[in-house]
């Protein structure tokens, strides 16, 4: 059973007359072939500070720590800094890619090479959250979501798309909810320190404590990376490394917190769960995830150290069993349809994607008031921020 978001006037009739214009994989079947994946190597890395500026420093960076037993999630919750939840824009990502752009630029001619400059042609920029949500949407049964899609010059930019309804509900979580999802970065202060070589507590009555959460505060690696033919641009948050910064991949940490597991049902669940930390994981290259177990009243019983690139042999042939292939399979199909999709039109269209889960996935674009809308009164040209768009159109 699932509802269609709300269908906002100012989207023009779908596409196709059909139901859905990219049908739903059949998960029993799984493909002959999988396009490739490529390791992804790290481009940059930026952080976030307090105030939620974006510096190219890795200020924001923490170092593994291992958090006590018994931990108590719970702690400091009414000392939460929390960043108001907002459009998932793109800026911070356009900015990073700027500025690799910009260096790889000044490389070139530093090498007095007789060629001119050409910009890397890729296919996708995006958050990784967002690559995320695609790649997982086979065996996602409940959720559904909606981007908005841009092209400029062969390159399609997402963002993901949150309506106003959407966006207060989340500002307006649950008490409970709101808790449940404290723990998870709870967890972080534990498990993390900004000294490599020491835990160091902060002046706190919780013992590994390393300070209280600000949900400003994020570091951030952007990575290159293909599937099948499309190269993607993909950033995004990195939690903590294990040992010294090398610079690279190789020891980053994504921590996790999840319910203890108390019996087969659970353990299906966290095997079905395991499917978006891997993916979330993987799409940076982030080799370990640390998960957290936890008590209902939010105290930490266990933890355990997960191989990202193991976690598929894992779960194969379990009850919550799911096939990574069928997930690039799909997801280059994704790709490959919304390229012929958007490659008709204007470059200042913006394309509107839904996906329901269980049916498949549906392109329109929008009208004046639907591009309104996502530009919000901003400086920009449909969701990509003006100086970026005078940069790539002129
Ligand atoms: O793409 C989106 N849905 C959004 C992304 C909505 C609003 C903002 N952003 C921002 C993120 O805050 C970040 O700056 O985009 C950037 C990249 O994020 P990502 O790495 O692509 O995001 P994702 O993989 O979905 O989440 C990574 C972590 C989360 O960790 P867990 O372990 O829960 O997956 O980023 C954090 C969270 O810790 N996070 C957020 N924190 C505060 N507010 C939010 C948020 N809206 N979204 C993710
Ligand atoms: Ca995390």
């Amino acid at each position: 059973d699932f509802d269609l978001p709300e269908n906002p006037a100012s989207t023009v009739k779908p596409r196709l007359e059909t139901p859905c214009d990219l049908a739903y994989p059949i998960l029993s079947r799984p493909p002959r072939s999988s396009p490739a994946f490529q390791r992804p190597s790290q481009l940059l890395t930026f952080s976030y500070t307090p105030s939620r500026t974006l510096e190219f420093t890795d200020s924001a960076l923490r170092y593994f720590a291992s958090p006590p037993r018994n931990a108590d999630l719970g702690y400091a919750y009414d000392r939460w800094i929390r960043r108001p939840e907002e459009r998932g824009r793109l800026d911070g990502l356009l900015h990073a890619w700027t500025r690799v752009k910009r260096d790889m630029k000044r490389e070139h001619e530093a090498a007095a090479s007789k060629t001119s400059w050409k910009a890397p042609d890729v296919g996708v920029v995006s958050w990784r959250g967002v690559m995320t949500k695609i790649l997982t949407a086979p065996y996602e049964e409940r959720d559904g979501w909606e981007l908005n899609v841009m092209t400029l010059g062969g390159t399609m930019y997402f963002e993901e798309h949150l309506s106003e309804d959407r966006l207060r509900e989340k500002n307006d979580m649950e008490p409970r909810h709101r808790l449940q999802s404290y723990y998870g970065y709870a967890f972080e202060s534990y498990c993390t320190s900004s000294d490599p070589n020491q835990r160091q507590d902060s002046e706190s009555d919780a013992t590994g404590w390393s300070g209280d959460v600000d949900t400003n505060v994020q570091w951030c690696s952007v990575a290159k990376t293909k599937l099948g033919d499309t190269r993607l641009i993909i950033g995004g948050e990195v939690d903590c490394v294990r040992g010294k910064y090398s610079g690279g991949t190789d020891n980053f940490v994504e921590l996790k917190t999840s319910l203890a597991i108390r019996g087969a049902h659970d353990e299906a669940k966290f095997e079905k769960k395991l499917l978006k930390f891997y993916f979330q994981s993987f799409l940076l290259g982030v080799p370990e995830i640390f998960v957290g177990f936890r008590k209902p009243s939010g105290h930490l019983t266990t933890t355990q150290s997960f191989q990202t690139i193991q976690i598929p042999r894992l779960v194969r042939g379990k009850p919550g069993a799911w096939d990574p292939l069928i997930c690039l399979d799909w997801g280059s199909k994704f790709l490959s349809f919304l390229q012929d999709t958007v490659k008709s039109g204007s470059q200042r269209d913006v394309w509107r994607l839904k996906f329901v889960p269980k049916v498949g996935v549906t392109a329109v674009v929008l009208d004046e008031i639907g591009v309104r809308d996502v530009e919000a009164g901003e400086d920009r040209v449909g969701f990509l921020p003006r100086w970026y768009w005078d940069d790539h159109v002129g």
